[in-house]
């Protein structure tokens, strides 16, 4: 294999399809546990984790960080003098690369895709141009995308917030880019359309009006869901919830807060939640409570993978390797059913220091495999081992009796006052952490 394009230059040479084979292997370049076709419970493998590979890491952010410039050389980024010429080099790069490791599923923003501009026209035709290249390379290789989103907080007209800024200049040039990303996104027949809310936040309450700008959004919101509805999009709208960074005070803090704003707003039939690993933990939490806070909430639509750092307070978004992450993880992804029509795109990107094209494969293969092993351990957790049982047998005391009449809404403050006298000091019942924690290492060193 070489590149899946006619006439097209080869941007990983020397690297092949990567294959599966099995724990045994110490070839780098191979899966360890992740078999796209292998079945686990009724689905497969990548039926389950619906996995996608994200730009922005990947192709368009060379390693810069506040301290330096990038360190790695793309060689897109050096092909021909105009900016579309390296932006069509990119994109068949992404495709080589996204074909070679063998990923269903790819994400953008439109300047990622395409060269941005102040001009709306230029903006325009060359977000069009890119798109209808990347509809000629989804239909040669079976690539889909998961979803489109708008940078909303690179240009510095978004310094003070996109949908939220006090200018309403610089809200209705907003809708310039959701609109053109909306159209894009329907074009490639994309599953989903997320809003991260970048620069929507603010840093002092002295120049903010919280409550009008928060009104703003979710009017902005109800717009983007009406144009898109017409525009003939099917899929569900995602909000990515941050607590910080780039604003002190993110709007979209944490899942919590976002399903209180969209059914606050009548959005929550339109809108999900995208959770993001590194941003659930930024904000204090683990990524399993906010994956479980969003699917309790009916509002669970899609993963972005990644993990941070325990002694870092930013989002260092490095590829997911912690196996008590993935089966966290996985377990709130199988009771509820699955992650479609989303999926498991990584955000994330290798270390300032990884320099070598392979390290971008080696970041993705072990992202893979850390979630294919997550779902194989959650799987045997839920299908196999007591684990639903204990849990279940923790409230059995509201399977019956009164138990089931307080659940049903059938006894007063003042009845539960009698029964308690009645039934005196109740019993102590363990919690029994420590056997459950030992119940899923047990599976996980199986
Ligand atoms: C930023 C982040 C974004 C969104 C898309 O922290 O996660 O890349 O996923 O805008
Ligand atoms: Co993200």
């Amino acid at each position: 294999m070489s590149t899946p394009f006619k006439g097209a230059r080869e941007f990983f040479p020397g690297i092949d399809r990567i294959p599966f084979e099995g724990v045994g292997s110490d070839n780098p370049l191979a899966f360890k546990h992740y078999h796209a076709d292998r079945k686990v419970g009724d689905k497969t493998m990548a039926e389950h984790l619906r996995f996608a590979v994200c730009y922005w890491h990947s192709f368009v952010n060379a390693g810069h960080d506040p301290f330096g410039p990038g360190t790695r050389n793309y060689p897109w980024d050096t092909v021909g003098e105009h900016a579309l010429a390296r932006a069509e080099s990119k994109l068949d790069a992404a495709f080589e690369f996204f074909t070679k490791l063998g990923v269903p599923y790819y994400c953008f923003h439109d300047i990622d895709l395409a060269p941005d501009a102040d001009d709306v026209a230029t903006y325009e035709k060359n977000l069009k141009h890119m798109v209808g290249l990347a509809k000629e390379r989804q239909k040669a290789t079976g690539m889909k995308l998961l979803w489109g989103t708008a940078n909303l907080f690179s240009h510095p007209r978004y310094m003070n917030g996109a949908a939220t800024n006090p200018d309403f200049a610089v809200v209705a040039r907003a809708a310039v880019q959701v609109r053109n990303a909306i159209d894009a996104t329907v074009e490639l027949g994309g599953e989903n359309y997320v809003f991260w809310g970048g620069r929507e936040g603010y840093a002092s309450l002295l120049n903010t009006d919280m409550k009008r700008e928060l009104e703003h959004f979710a009017r902005f919101l109800a717009l983007a869901r009406d144009y898109g509805r017409s525009a003939g999009f099917k899929g569900n709208f995602l909000i990515e919830p941050k607590p910080m960074e780039p604003m002190k005070h993110q709007y979209d803090f944490d899942a919590a807060t976002v399903a209180g704003f969209l059914f606050r707003h009548g959005l929550e039939k339109d809108f999900k939640l995208n959770i993001e690993a590194n941003h659930a933990t930024l904000s204090g939490h683990t990524f399993d409570h906010d994956l479980q806070v969003a699917s309790d909430h009916g509002l669970l639509g899609s993963i972005d993978a990644n993990r941070g750092n325990a002694q870092n307070g930013w989002d260092t978004d490095q590829f997911p390797t912690d196996l008590y992450d993935t089966v966290g993880a996985m377990l709130v992804v199988l009771r509820q059913g699955g992650l479609a029509p989303g999926g498991l795109n990584f955000d994330a990107k290798v270390r300032r220091e990884s320099t070598d094209a392979e390290d971008l494969f080696l970041a993705h293969i072990g992202g893979m495999d850390a979630f294919a092993r997550g779902l194989e351990v959650a799987h045997a957790l839920l299908a196999k081992s007591p684990l639903e049982t204990w849990r279940s047998e923790r409230y059995a005391s509201f399977d019956a009796g009164a138990g089931r009449d307080f659940e049903r809404g059938r006894l007063s403050l003042a009845d539960l006052h009698a029964l308690a006298l009645a039934a005196g000091e109740p019993a102590r019942r363990s919690g029994r952490q420590e056997r459950y924690e030992n119940l899923l290492n047990q599976y996980l060193m199986r």
